[in-house]
């Protein structure tokens, strides 16, 4: 008899009609297989072997670069539980739609069967998805975000219990490209496009859309999150959960190294983008990372910004988009020293500093193992998660929100975190820059009506005994003359401490009508070039800003209509009581 996977792989094949179909071990032999026929191809690069060992450059499609979130679509039986901040489609029109597309899609190519592990390999918090793909740069790529292979397979046995993910790239055209997600199903459906997060399906259609779909129904949290530990100099660890969109430095927060003047203080790296969090036998909530690799941006990326991904991408690992040297390195803006004087851009053409294009494309990226990190936390596979202490929204936003502030409660904290607003990022192929509201940064990847998503994160407070603390963060607030008021990067490691300080009731705040805001006393600026003004200007609470902000909230809300729960309409209704008196 056969198993419900290799029912679906026949079925799958009879469908896409490849030329011949791989089972993934997950072993290494096959890893420098598929390297190797990548590399045959054209698919890859090799780049420089001596300084970086087993690292290759992969150029997707000029136009198939980031998430295309106008083709990325859930399909529920009824239109409202997908939600307004979802496309949607019947799953029958999607079936009937798409399914077409993937008609005789793997002709002439390898089909690739991935099984694969989100989350440590025996926690029980884990989940098991298959990825079919026809791209061996998916294949390769699910090796170093997932627990893939042999280990996927012997847990999932015989079982129909597993996430099935179809992929193929199709003919790459944006014309034929769609990202859908059935969650009622278990399934994901991506074509036409071989980028990252739109078709590494274990990340964000899984670990994201459809996890949080999952979430809901069995009483867990699926959030985009960083997770990391800080350990003070006497010894305390505490784990903070931080919610940032796409491209905001979740990836630079989570490794963060402490400047010299926070001596004694080490940061510990357990997750850069997802959080799968569930509430302990202890009544805690206790947090793991379902992936094994990081997705991190290039651009940007130095050993001042984030010197531990640094040393992590240096061997075995994918680069994609970014500019090749002469000598075979990697390069991309923001990269330390001066730029190369010549170089092959991220579409293959000649470039030179003076070309004014970009070397790399702005969303460049690496995909690396997370067991490489140097500030990887000892704790990163343990099976239960590790326990989380605070909850961080935060946003990049130039005005209104302070640098860092706490909720009065879990529901106001909930409100926090549903009202947040973030500028856009190069992350998503759409205008950059543009202030967008993103929920808990989850806009994009929420696989269900939003409305029941606060509703589901207001009830799970009910259930959490010593529930996080809930703060929003902005790095990003500037000056009226538009410069950034925080140095950001390592520096916030002093934010962080008052936001440990709070856990341990052992830093002190003022009330606003916003929510609890440090006193410029409360945060350490010792060596830093941050005058009492500037601090000032960072903490500062505009009443009449906010007043503003909580019409547009106003508006935001009543897209959902009656899924909007209650309890956040009340809390909108309380700020702005708040702030008129
Ligand atoms: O969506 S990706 O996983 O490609 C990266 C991101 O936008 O967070
Ligand atoms: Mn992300």
């Amino acid at each position: 008899m056969a198993t419900p996977l290799e029912q679906w792989v026949e079925e799958t094949a009879q469908h896409t009609r490849p030329k011949n179909i791989h089972w993934c071990d997950g072993s290494e032999a096959e890893y420098n297989k598929m390297i190797a026929d990548m590399l045959a191809s054209g698919t890859m690069l090799e780049l420089n072997q001596k300084a970086y060992p087993n690292c290759y450059l992969h150029r997707s499609d000029p136009s198939d670069v980031a998430r295309t979130e106008h083709l990325t679509f859930v399909c529920t039986s009824a239109k409202e539980d997908a939600g307004p901040n979802n496309n949607w489609m019947t799953p029958a029109d999607a079936k009937e739609k798409v399914g077409k597309l993937f008609a005789g899609a793997m002709q002439g190519r390898t089909m690739y069967v991935v099984p694969y592990i989100m989350g440590p390999v025996t926690s029980p918090f884990s989940q098991l998805g298959v990825e079919i793909t026809d791209s061996p740069y998916v294949a390769a790529s699910m090796r170093i975000m997932t627990r893939m292979g042999k280990a996927a397979l012997d847990r999932l046995g015989a079982s129909g219990n597993f996430v099935k993910g179809l992929h193929s790239l199709g003919d790459l055209s944006p014309e034929r490209r769609f990202i859908i997600h059935f969650p009622e199903e278990r399934l994901i459906w991506s074509v036409g496009s071989g980028y990252g997060g739109n078709a590494l399906l274990g990340k964000k259609c899984f670990a994201l859309r459809l996890g949080s779909f999952m979430a809901r129904e069995e009483g867990w949290l699926a959030e985009h999150c960083l997770i990391l530990g800080i350990e003070e100099p006497s010894g305390r660890t505490t784990y903070i959960a931080a919610a940032f969109p796409s491209a905001c430095g979740k990836t630079n927060l989570a490794m963060l190294i402490p400047p010299e003047s926070q001596k004694g203080y080490k940061v510990f790296t357990v997750g850069d983008d997802i959080a799968w969090m569930h509430i302990g036998a202890d009544g805690r909530l206790w947090a793991i990372n379902p992936e094994a690799g990081f997705f991190g941006v290039a651009p940007g990326t130095n050993y001042k910004t984030n010197p531990n991904v640094m040393e992590t991408i240096k061997r075995n690992s994918i680069f994609t988009n970014v500019a090749l040297t002469p000598d075979g390195l990697p390069w991309w803006e923001g990269l330390d020293g001066d730029p190369p004087a010549n170089a092959i851009d991220w579409q293959g053409k000649p470039w030179t500093p003076q070309s004014g294009t970009k070397g790399a494309h702005p969303n460049s990226r690496f995909t690396t193992p997370a067991s490489q990190c140097p500030s990887i936390s000892p704790h990163w596979e343990d099976p239960n998660g590790v326990p989380i202490s605070a909850i961080l929204f935060g946003g990049r936003r130039a005005k209104l929100v302070p640098l860092v502030y706490q909720s009065f409660n879990w529901q106001h904290g909930v409100f926090l975190g549903a009202t947040m607003a973030s500028e856009t990022t190069a992350a998503a192929t759409s205008a950059v820059g543009v202030v967008r509201r993103d929920p808990m940064a989850m806009l994009p990847f929420c696989g269900y009506n939003m409305g029941d998503y606060f509703g589901h994160w207001l009830a799970m407070g009910k259930r959490i005994k010593q529930a996080p603390l809930i703060f929003r963060t902005n790095w990003f607030r500037q000056s009226q003359e538009g410069k950034f008021l925080w140095p950001g990067f390592g520096e916030n490691l002093r934010v962080l401490r008052w936001v440990i300080g709070r856990v341990h009731q052992e830093a002190g705040a003022v009330e606003t009508p916003i929510g609890y805001v440090p006193r410029p006393q409360d945060i350490d600026t010792n060596g830093i070039a941050v005058s009492p003004t500037m601090l000032q200007e960072l903490l500062a609470v505009d009443r009449e800003g906010w007043i503003e902000a909580s019409h547009g909230q106003r508006e935001f809300l009543d897209k959902f209509g009656d899924r909007m729960p209650r309890e956040i309409w009340q809390e909108n209704e309380a700020l702005e009581q708040r702030l008129k008196r």
